[in-house]
């Protein structure tokens, strides 16, 4: 099977206006979309996916703020595609997204910062069973 990563646009992504530019540029790219849900992430969610950051003090408003509204939670297959998704995204600060890139063209906040996406395959691999049934994932 091919390279996959999991993706989400943030509550303020969402709110936005802006899932269907997000979603349109991994497309044009050439990427695959390989699954998708519309879903509101719980306290417990939040503490097991950002499991990195719990501990961290702008993490409290990191969840407020990831609890805020619906996500769009995808799943992308291709080649290099944590490398490449990770590059269309743009840097975490909104100061330092270069132009061209997702964070860089919308976001104005280091927080609510759009868009999630995993950084490395392993983590991929239990962020992906974080969200998704196999069933719920193209073949
Ligand atoms: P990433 O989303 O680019 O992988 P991480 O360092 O994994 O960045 O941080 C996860 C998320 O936590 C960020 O996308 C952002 O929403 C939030 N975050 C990270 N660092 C800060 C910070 O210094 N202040 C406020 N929020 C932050
Ligand atoms: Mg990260």
């Amino acid at each position: 099977m091919a390279d996959r990563t999991l993706l989400f646009v943030k509550p303020d992504g969402v709110k936005r206006g802006l899932v269907g530019e997000i979603i349109g540029r991994f497309e044009r790219k050439g990427l695959r979309l390989v699954g998708l849900k519309m879903l509101t992430f719980t306290q417990e969610l939040a503490r097991k996916h950002y499991e990195e950051h719990v501990s961290k003090p702008f993490y409290p408003g990191l969840e407020e703020f990831v609890l805020s509204g619906p996500i769009v939670a995808m799943v992308w297959e291709g080649d290099d595609i944590i490398e490449l998704t990770r590059t269309m995204m743009g840097k975490t600060k909104h100061t330092d997204a270069a132009p061209g890139t997702i964070r860089g063209d919308f976001a104005f906040s280091t927080t609510e910062n759009l868009i999630h996406g995993s950084d490395s395959l392993e983590r991929a691999k239990i962020e992906i069973a974080n969200f998704f049934k196999p069933g719920e994932l193209a073949a």
